[in-house]
């Protein structure tokens, strides 16, 4: 199931372009906007999870299918040394877009040698 008015959804339908890093039928991921790292991609399930809070023991396979993404994605990105993978949950936890998502982020840091 999908929402008419949630953003993720409409990126997921096609509705808002988004630079694609993979699609399958049941992900999707995407370069995130407002990158905060040299690499910055977003995994996304197509189906409108609210957030990780909101996941359901029948939803154990599409996560794992999201998370199993995450190293292949993260080495077609550039990432060669390592990243980072970080899911807000809540407002509490910092999450700004009601849509589960993954967030990926690696490439060099400079700053950090
Ligand atoms: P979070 O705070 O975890 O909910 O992060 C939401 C992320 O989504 C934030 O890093 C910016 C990104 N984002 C929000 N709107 C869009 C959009 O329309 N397109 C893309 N590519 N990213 C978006």
């Amino acid at each position: 199931m999908q929402l008419d008015d949630c953003i993720f959804c409409k990126i997921a339908r096609g509705e808002i372009p988004s630079s694609k890093v993979y699609e399958d039928d049941d992900v999707l991921a995407f370069r995130d906007i407002n990158p905060k790292a040299p690499v910055h991609f977003l995994i996304i399930p197509k189906q409108h999870i609210e957030s990780l809070a909101a996941v359901r023991p029948e939803d154990a396979a599409l996560l794992g299918k999201m998370i199993g993404l995450v190293p292949q994605l993260a080495r077609q990105e550039g990432c060669v040394n390592g990243f980072r993978t970080v899911i807000n949950t809540g407002r509490d936890g910092g999450q700004e877009v009601p849509h589960l998502h993954i967030h990926v982020l690696g490439g060099p840091q400079p700053w950090k040698h």
